[in-house]
């Protein structure tokens, strides 16, 4: 969080974590599609040339007004390829929130539960208390025919209190919900 009293700016940072190919550039992609033009920024992709996140995305939104100050909601996904774990740190550093988006593939579940270990290790090391941490789930390609159920998905992530939402980003599905779940659990800690 950053607040600017100069320009009465409040800047919130949201990071889409997840494995690899499970969909955090595809979520970016349809909020940017979706969104009106002069409430969002551009959607800057650092790629490689098979299309791979390289370093960051990032998009950025603006609310309406709280407590006199205009948030900008700064999202930004995560490289999932392991080499590049040095990188998934920096841009966790000083997030609001966190997305985590689960691929819902059966041949997925390891890479989804490794990811989600490597990002509790991340916070720990940057001193960020998982548990004081506005955290949603999405269940990403639930359209696949061989999605597993979010049920089951739930049980192996052991999300506990966490919100969880399935989603096909791929269709559209979802997307917004996972947004203003994570927008509102910032908001209300920050309130706090
Ligand atoms: N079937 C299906 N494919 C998806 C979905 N979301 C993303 N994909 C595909 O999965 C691949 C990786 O998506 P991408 O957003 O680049 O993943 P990232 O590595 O997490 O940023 C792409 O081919 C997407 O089109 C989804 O909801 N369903
Ligand atoms: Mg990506």
């Amino acid at each position: 969080m950053f607040i600017n009293m100069k320009d009465r700016q409040l800047n919130l940072k949201v990071v889409y974590y997840g494995p690899a190919l499970s969909g955090k550039t595809t979520n970016l992609e349809r909020i940017h599609a979706k969104t009106d033009p002069s409430r969002r920024g551009e959607l800057v992709s650092l790629k490689t040339a098979e299309d791979r996140t390289l370093f960051f995305d990032f998009l950025q939104l603006e609310l309406g007004k709280i407590n006199g100050l205009t948030p900008k909601i700064q999202l930004y996904t995560v490289p999932g390829q392991s080499y590049y774990q040095a990188s998934r740190k920096v841009v966790l550093k000083g997030a609001d929130g966190v997305v985590f988006v689960a691929d819902s593939s059966p041949r997925r579940l390891q890479e989804n539960m490794e990811s989600w270990n490597s990002l509790h290790t991340h916070l720990e090391e940057l001193n960020i208390p998982i548990h004081h941490l506005p955290l949603v789930f999405q269940f990403n390609k639930q359209d696949l025919e061989n999605a597993l159920a979010p049920s089951i998905l739930t049980r192996a992530f052991q999300t506990g209190s966490y919100p969880t939402f399935s989603a096909s980003a791929l269709e559209g599905r979802g997307v917004f919900d996972t947004l203003k779940a994570i927008i509102n659990g910032v908001v209300s800690s920050i309130r706090n």
